[in-house]
Parts: structure tokens; C-alpha cells; sequence
């Protein structure tokens, strides 16, 4: 659906999901993204994160995953390349010059790729682990890694407001990201703890939460 000459994208977002994942969900990032540059955005409600997906959805999303983001005939899954798309159309969220472009999407890739991944193996370990004896041993394994992309990640940040000189889908990511982290893994760095504190309360971050969990419930508890 167009306004003036723009699309309104349309992107899907759970129903519920359990306590746990509330306000987790990927659908946060496109939404800040979308309401940094005041664009408005229609969402489509989707069942539960474990309920199977209809053939139709795994034709947008191969994986079965939230987000999708729809421009017309144009569908886009992975939040990274949803947030190339968004900022393609705004220069606030991704820069015009060759250097502002490829920094903001090496940390975009960044978050995703390097840091993501560590944190949420062992958000993965806590709740599939939750007592077993293998727990402790399988986290004393995983932690060091995601303590030393930390140190990483806090020495590239140093005392910057952004992870370069100004705002980009790349601190998108990244503080999305690093919201959802243990609280103790960034203990260690004030820096990363005050950046988070910083994104989050950006108002486009307020209103895409307030947003994301006014359309989605609290459901049923994980599955063991
Ligand atoms: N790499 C994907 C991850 C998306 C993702 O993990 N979505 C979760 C919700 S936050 C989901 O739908 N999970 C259900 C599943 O994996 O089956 C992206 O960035 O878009």
C-alpha cells in the first residue's frame, strides 16, 4: 500500500510467544529501524513461535522465522538484510558515502555474525540445560568465547557514543543484540552497559517495544 510516494511495508510478528522471549523477538529491530526514519509499517500477526508454519510463510521465510518484511513484490527475510533494505531508503540509518556505508554494515554483520552467535548459544545452553548435570560443564566451555567478543566488542567501542561517528543500522543490531545477553557478561564493561542504556532508550526503540508488545501475548511456557 503506498503513502504519497512511498510503500508501507508490512512485517510479521508472533501472536505470543512464552514469558521468556517476550519482548525478544527480531520483529524489534525493523520496527526501530522503520520508526527512527518515521516511517509508518502494517504488521501481519502470526501463531506461535514453535507452532509448525504454513507452506505459504516457509515460501517467504525458509526457516519459519519472524521477521518477514514485505515492500510490494518485494519479500525479505533475515533482520540483516531488512535493515539494508530500511536504510537504503534513509541516510540517517545508513550512510550515502562508500566508507559510512561498509563500516555501518561490518557492524551490522558484526552483531549478527560474531557476537550474536555466542550469546545466544548460551541462552540456548540455560534453558535447554536447566537441570541437567551437563550444564555447568557446557557453560564453562561456551563463556569464555562470549567474555572475549565482549572485551573485544568494549575496547572497539571505547568511550563513542555509536560504534562509528554517528547512529547506524549497525548500533541497531549490536544493541539489540546485546540487550538480550546476560546481564553478567557485560558487567565487566560499563561501557557496553551505558551504550545498551543509550539505544534502548532512544524513542524509536520505546515505541517499536511498545508496539511489539501490544501485538504480541505472553503464551504458553517453552517446551522442555
Ligand atoms: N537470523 C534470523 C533469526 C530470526 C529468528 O531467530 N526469529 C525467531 C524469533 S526471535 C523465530 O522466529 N524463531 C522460530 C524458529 O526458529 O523456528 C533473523 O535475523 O531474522
Amino acid at each position: 500500500m503506498p503513502v504519497g510516494n512511498r510503500t508501507v511495508p508490512e512485517i510479521t510478528a508472533y501472536r505470543s510467544v512464552p514469558g521468556l522471549a517476550h519482548g525478544r523477538i527480531k520483529d524489534i529491530r525493523v520496527r526501530w529501524a522503520l520508526d527512527e526514519i518515521g516511517r509508518p509499517y502494517t504488521t501481519r500477526l502470526i501463531g506461535g513461535i514453535f507452532e509448525d508454519k504454513e507452506p505459504a510463510y516457509l515460501a517467504d521465510q525458509p526457516f519459519g522465522q519472524v521477521p518477514v518484511y514485505k515492500e510490494e513484490d518485494l519479500i525479505l527475510f533475515e533482520t540483516g538484510s531488512i535493515l539494508i533494505r530500511i536504510g537504503e531508503g534513509d541516510e540517517r540509518l545508513l550512510p550515502r558515502d562508500a566508507k559510512g556505508r561498509g563500516r555501518a554494515i561490518s557492524w551490522m554483520i558484526a552483531a549478527l555474525n560474531s557476537v550474536e552467535p555466542v550469546i545466544q548459544t548460551l541462552v540456548v545452553l540455560t534453558v535447554k540445560g536447566r537441570g541437567t548435570d551437563w550444564l555447568a560443564g557446557a557453560t564453562q566451555a561456551a563463556r569464555p568465547f562470549a567474555e572475549q567478543r565482549l572485551a573485544r566488542l568494549s575496547q572497539a567501542l571505547g568511550n563513542r557514543e555509536w560504534l562509528e561517528d554517528r547512529f547506524s543500522i549497525g548500533d541497531i543490531a549490536m544493541i539489540d543484540v546485546l540487550r538480550n545477553a546476560d546481564p553478567q557478561l557485560l558487567a565487566p564493561h560499563p561501557n557496553l552497559t551505558a551504550y545498551v542504556a543509550r539505544g534502548t532508550s532512544r524513542p524509536a526503540f520505546q515505541s517499536a517495544m511498545a508496539a511489539h508488545l501490544a501485538d504480541c501475548a505472553v503464551g504458553e511456557p517453552l517446551p522442555a
